[in-house]
């Protein structure tokens, strides 16, 4: 069981909540661990489609947590186990949605911007900021961040260490939507649950497609989009998926 995670299963859907309230779910290596292990299980499991991951309604997460920051020096950061963990997070395969309420800091919003979909409450707060603690982002704050929000936005986030409210992550295209804070949760399962129904391959090949749109120059996205579709002809989800409109009916996947 673990100990900073609270984790519910919604049909196809896991909804994974981080609980450290005391601490306003800063990010321990304890953490971080449970976080990967917990993704994992849920990458393993073919029954979950897509999966939630939210804090609190005052702090989806203030960043790392400073206390055990404190403890490691330079030796302590070359071998951080939590460099694994971040890669494993990252690399999950499955639709990932965050549903952001209150403080977004630093590794808080690092982990946020780890989501394919981010849905904010109106009172979150995105930031990094990490230079008023005489660092910078390590978690991929100032790549993913560039890439959402652009240049200039993101140059005042790092340098000036200024947050952002929803409203304006919204128009910058860090956020997808706003909700009223109690429905932040609600909308994300929603969300998650509308992708549960689908085919999980095309769902997984389609969300690695696009995540290469960040990474490829275009001639080389196009080439990987071109071989995923072509993958996607072969399967009988494709088939009940046409044969399904044809009959006029739900269409029934089953990832084969
Ligand atoms: N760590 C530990 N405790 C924290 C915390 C944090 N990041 N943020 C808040 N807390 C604790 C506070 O100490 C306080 O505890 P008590 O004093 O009650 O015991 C409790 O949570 C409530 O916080 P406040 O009393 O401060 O609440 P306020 O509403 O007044 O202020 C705040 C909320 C979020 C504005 C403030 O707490 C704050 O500024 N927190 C620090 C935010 C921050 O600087 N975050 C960035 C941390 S650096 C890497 C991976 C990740 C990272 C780096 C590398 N690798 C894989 C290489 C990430 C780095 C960071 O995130």
């Amino acid at each position: 069981m673990p100990n900073t995670l609270v984790v519910q299963a919604h049909q196809a859907t896991r909804l994974i909540t981080l609980h450290r309230p005391h601490a306003l779910n800063a990010l321990t290596t304890e953490l971080l661990g449970e976080l990967a292990d917990e993704l994992q299980r849920c990458a393993d499991d073919p029954d979950v489609r897509a999966v939630v991951i939210t804090g609190s309604r005052k702090a989806f997460a203030a960043g790392a947590d400073l206390n055990e920051m404190a403890e490691r020096d330079l030796v302590g950061m070359l071998d951080d186990p939590r460099q694994g963990y971040w890669q494993r997070i990252t690399q999950f395969p499955k639709p990932l949605i965050a549903a952001v309420n209150g403080y977004a800091l630093g590794g808080g919003c690092e982990l946020a911007m780890h989501a394919d979909i981010l849905i904010a409450g109106e009172d979150a707060q995105f930031g990094q900021p990490e230079i008023n603690l005489g660092i910078m982002p390590g978690a991929g704050g100032t790549q993913r961040l560039l890439r959402a929000v652009g240049k200039s936005l993101a140059m005042q986030m790092v340098l000036a260490g200024e947050s952002i409210s929803a409203r304006r992550a919204l128009d910058a295209g860090l956020v997808s939507e706003i909700t009223q804070p109690e429905l932040t949760v609600e909308r994300a399962l929603q969300i998650a649950q509308r992708i549960a129904a689908k085919a999980p391959l095309a769902v997984r090949l389609a969300k690695e497609a696009l995540l290469k749109a960040q990474d490829l120059d275009l001639a080389s996205g196009l080439r990987f989009e071109r071989h995923a579709f072509t993958l996607l002809a072969g399967t009988a989800d494709r088939d009940e998926g046409i044969r399904a409109f044809q009959e006029k009916r739900q269409a029934d996947f089953k990832g084969c």
